[in-house]
Parts: C-alpha cells; structure tokens; sequence
C-alpha cells in the first residue's frame, strides 16, 4: 500500500471511531445493530465493498437495511458480483475490520489483507460499488458513511442509487455484471412484462377463481409498500391494494409485516373483518420475505397463515406439472433431450408437513442452516434449485445449461409443434426465470409468481392452503446473557454447546406427540430463538415455553 492511500485511509478513518464495549459480527445477513452505534461499521463495510470490487473487478452492491428489526436498528450487508451474498470466506475479515480498535489497527488490517489477497490499489482499474438504502430514516447518515469508506480507496466509485429493496439491488448487481446497464424501470418492466407472459400462458378457462378479485397487501410501512405502488400500476389483470405502505404514518415493522405475520399469527394493523374471503399478503421491511394469510371469518385477530413453505410448495408444483409435460414428449436420453435435475432446499424451520408434502411428490429435498446465504449456495447446485425458509426467503434459480437448452428448444420446434402443451411449457418456465429474482429472495416477484401460478391452476387462497395441513407450530426468543454461547450442528437441529442443554431439550420432546424442537442463536437479533413443534397448538405452545426454559436455566441472566 503506497502512502497516499496510508495517509488517505488514516484521516478519513478517524471520522468514524467504532463503539466502545461492542464486538459486532457479519451474522445471518450482514451487520445489524442499534442504528446510532453503525456509523463506523457502515465506513468500514464501505472499504469492504470497495475491496472486494477491486479483487473481482466487478461491480459490488452494499444494501443499508435491517429488514425486519425494529425501526431504531439498522444494518449493511455486501453484494456480490452475481447478486447473491458476500463471499463466506470474506466474512472473517469483515469482522476483524469491523472490531478494529483504532485508524492505525484499521490500516494495518487493511494492508495485511490486501497483500494476502493480491488487491492492486493503485487506482488504474476502477471499479464501482452501488449503494442503497430502504427508508428507515437513519439510512441517510449511514449511507454518507458508506461513501466515505468507498472514497478512501483509490479508485473505487460509489453509485448511489437511492431508496430500494434488498432485492433491487441484488438485481441490479447481478444484471450489471451481466453487461447491462439496468435501472429501476428496467426492473419493474422486467417483472411486468414476464407476468404478463406467464398469465397469457395459462390454460383457458383457469383464471376463474381468482382473476376478478383483488389481492390485498400489507408493505410493512417499508420500502416494499411504496414500489408496489409503482408496480401494480403496469400490471393487466391483477388488482392489488396495498396498505401499510408507510405512507399513513405508520411505523415500520410495527405490528405489520411478513416477520410479525409469520411469528405472531395475527392480522397485521389495518386488516381485519371486511378482509375474510380475500387473498392477503404481507412483505417485511425491505421487501425480501413474502407471506399469505386468510381472515377466517371469526371475531378472533387470528389469522391462517400461508407461510414460506406453502409458497415453496406452489412453486414446486408448478415447475414440476411443466417438466413432466416436457418430459412426455422428450426422450431425455436422445441427443436433444436434457435430464432437468430439480432440487428443494428447507431448513429446520420447515413446517415437517411441508416436507413430508414435498417428499411425497417425489421430490428431493435437502436441508441447511438458517440465511439465505446457505440455502441459495446449495440450491445453485440444481438446473432448478427451489429454496424457501418457512419466514418467506426464497426464490427459483435456473442453471445456465437448463435455460440455454430451453431457449434452444423453444426456438428448434417446427411450426406445428409451436403452440403445443410442450412448447407452452417450456415457455412458462423461460417466463418463469425472467419474472423470480435469480440473485435473492424477492417478495415483489413473488407475489407476482404466486398469483400467476394461482390464475394458472385456477386455485383460491383457500384451495392452495389445503394442499396440506400444517402441524402447530410456535416460535419464541430469549434474551441470554451471551448468544454465542449456543453451537449448533446437523443444519441447526442439534445444539452441541452448552454441555447437556440437548440432552435437556431432548427429554422435553419426548413428551409431546410428533414434538420436534430446536434452539439457535439469532444471527439479526441479540437472542436465541426456540422452534416446537407438536401434533397441537396447546403442546406445541407448552414444549416452545419449556424449552425456553431450559435455554434460560443454562444461559440466562440468573445462570451464572
Ligand atoms: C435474515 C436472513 C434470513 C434469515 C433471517 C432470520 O433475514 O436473510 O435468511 O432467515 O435473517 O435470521 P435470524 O433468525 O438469524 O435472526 P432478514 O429478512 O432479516 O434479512
């Protein structure tokens, strides 16, 4: 490192001292912490993002968000070259730089890296880091960090690109790499135009249980509620009414969103009674988790919830009805034929009906630990990887090889074989990889793949909650004195440290009927989060509170 980049690096670093008495760690998706205590981090992902622009020579996203944590914290997290999550193997250093006491401490990290990792900052390859933020308002001091830390590298240039969702810019960073310079119009075109297709595609005579009615959606007062207003205004066919959109005064995450659906089970603020018997959703703050949910037609706030693993299983239908139509008129072993290998990924988080629905189509399932990054990572394995988490994260990807060998197929047909079943299918599917995000979960695009795999199938909210029941379920957090005290293993079903807490968790199980039960350390949260599972909601809800228990006996304030 030459001394002009020494000396720029130290005056600019100590503008953003880091907070005394905390140690911050790149968890399940980037950095999140109360929001007055980020300044520092935000500065120094900016380097990080920089750095790793430089590395790959390509253009790196850096997204300011806490999704769906309370509207006073926020976060950061990087995006890399193909859209998807910071590289694992970059987080470690991501840490270090993070906890790095002093500017001179932070220089000399910086330099040991750069040397170790062969990054040329001499400025004459630039590169450039597109930031964004969602519409928490501490995302405008943040995001000025970030330029600061992108600015104290020779040779990096920071784009702003304004008020997004997470998966925007994740879209944005994939297509760019791409060699397309895209920009938002770009993307609600994209999602418009590749509905549409998808919609027309559809068999005559499916559209009539849900074409007329509308869908009601609840934004989370975040992000997602203002750019769905955007959207549905260039869709045909879909009515949408979207509350919650942040824009009534409400606040973000507050008794609204995917996060608190899916937990709590309740309507979120503004439903109620005069929505029962219409299709509702709700996306989380900054617009990555999509659920449904019906108001039954009781005086309770309940809801029936339609969670990640319901949408998953939709999706999985759906691409399965159009590969068996492939498939039939296909010798997959002739020299034209392609054997598609499509695979499901879950967590433990799973709802053990969704599996075992899954399991029953035939399909192949694997699971893996809670984040995105995870799933994403093994679901990129398949020519068609399907990945959701119960919380609504998930999207489809397509290998190039599968979609190069759809494209040719679509093309090859004769004229008379053109507008055939097979030829539809194999055009659904192309629709289907322009319309999903192939760099991260996206409630936008999912709610438009959800409706028009409904209008496709000719199905009712109703109709597609009864594809299986699921088992009662409860989710709760505990506060710990310290979270990393609790290892997991086997995809988080297993906790391996503290000594004896499995062994405890273990004999609560087996007192309830189809229990299953597994605790993890937050990765977004300053918690551990307790999962039951039990063939009643009364057991399920008894087991959760036990459980929790034990995690309190072990690990609680009055623990040591
Ligand atoms: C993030 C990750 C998700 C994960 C969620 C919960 O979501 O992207 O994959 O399921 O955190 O994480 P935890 O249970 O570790 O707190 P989001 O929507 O908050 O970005």
């Amino acid at each position: 490192m030459n001394e002009d980049q020494r000396s720029l690096f130290l005056s600019s670093s100590s503008h953003f001292p880091p907070p005394q008495g905390v140690k911050l760690s790149y968890g399940t998706s980037g950095f999140r912490a109360d929001a007055s205590i980020l300044q520092s981090t935000v500065y120094r992902v900016g380097i990080l993002a920089a750095l790793r622009a430089l590395k790959t020579q390509s253009v790196i996203g850096l997204m300011i968000t806490a999704s769906h944590n309370k509207v006073s914290d926020n976060g950061v997290k990087v995006a890399d070259p193909s859209g998807g999550m910071l590289s694992q193997d970059w987080e470690p250093f991501a840490d270090t730089l993070a906890n790095a006491h002093d500017p001179q401490h932070l220089v000399e990290l910086i330099a040991e890296f750069v040397q170790k990792e062969n990054i040329t900052l001499d400025g004459t390859k630039p590169v450039e880091i597109l930031l964004a933020r969602d519409t928490r308002p501490s995302g405008e001091f943040l995001l000025e960090a970030a330029k600061q830390g992108i600015g104290s590298i020779i040779g990096a240039v920071a784009l702003d690109m304004g008020i997004l969702t997470t998966p925007q810019l994740h879209w944005m960073v994939r297509a760019r790499n791409g060699g397309v310079k895209v920009s938002e119009t770009d993307y609600f075109k994209k999602l418009s135009s590749s509905f549409r297709c998808l919609v027309d595609l559809s068999p005559s005579g499916t559209h009539a249980n849900n074409v007329d009615d509308k869908l009601v959606v609840d934004g989370a007062n975040g992000v997602g509620g203002e750019k769905l207003e955007i959207l549905k205004t260039m869709l045909n066919g879909l009515a949408i009414e979207v509350r919650n959109s942040g824009k009534e005064g409400g606040v973000l995450n507050e008794g609204v969103g995917a996060d608190y659906v899916q937990k709590e089970k309740v309507v979120p603020f503004s439903f109620g009674s005069q929505d029962v018997g219409i299709r509702c959703s709700s996306l989380d703050g900054d617009a990555d988790r999509l659920v449904y949910f019906i108001v039954p037609s009781t005086s309770s706030n309940k809801i029936e919830l339609v969670d990640g693993d319901k949408i998953l299983s939709l999706f999985a239908i759906f691409i399965t009805e159009q590969l068996s139509i492939l498939n039939k008129e296909i010798d997959v072993k002739a020299k034209n034929g392609y054997q598609c290998h499509l695979g499901i990924v879950q967590t433990a988080y799973a709802n053990g009906a969704s599996t075992d629905y899954l399991k029953q189509l035939g399909l192949e399932v694997t699971f893996t630990p809670t984040g995105v990054k995870y799933l994403h990572e093994k679901a990129a394995e398949y020519d068609i990887g399907i990945y959701f988490e119960a919380n609504g994260h998930g999207t489809i990807l397509f290998s190039e090889q599968f979609l190069c060998w759809l494209k040719a197929r679509t093309t090859e047909l004769s004229d008379v074989a053109k507008g055939s079943e097979q030829h539809k299918a194999a055009l659904r599917l192309l629709a289907v990889s322009e319309l999903i995000n192939q760099a991260a979960g996206d409630a936008l695009s999912g709610v438009l793949m959800v409706e028009a795999i409904l209008k496709h199938m000719g199905w009712s909210i109703e109709r597609w909650n009864e594809i299986y029941e699921d088992l009662p379920s409860r989710q709760l957090k505990v506060k710990v004195v310290d979270r990393s005290a609790v290892v997991t293993a086997n995809a988080e079903t297993v906790a391996v440290t503290p000594p004896g807490i499995q062994e405890a968790i273990n004999a609560e199980t087996a007192k309830h009927p189809r229990g299953r039960c597994f605790i993890r350390p937050s990765g977004t949260e300053d918690v551990i989060r307790v999962y039951a599972e039990a063939s009643s909601q009364d057991a399920a809800d008894n087991l959760a509170q036990s459980v929790a228990k034990v995690v309190d006996q072990f690990l609680g304030f009055g623990s040591s």
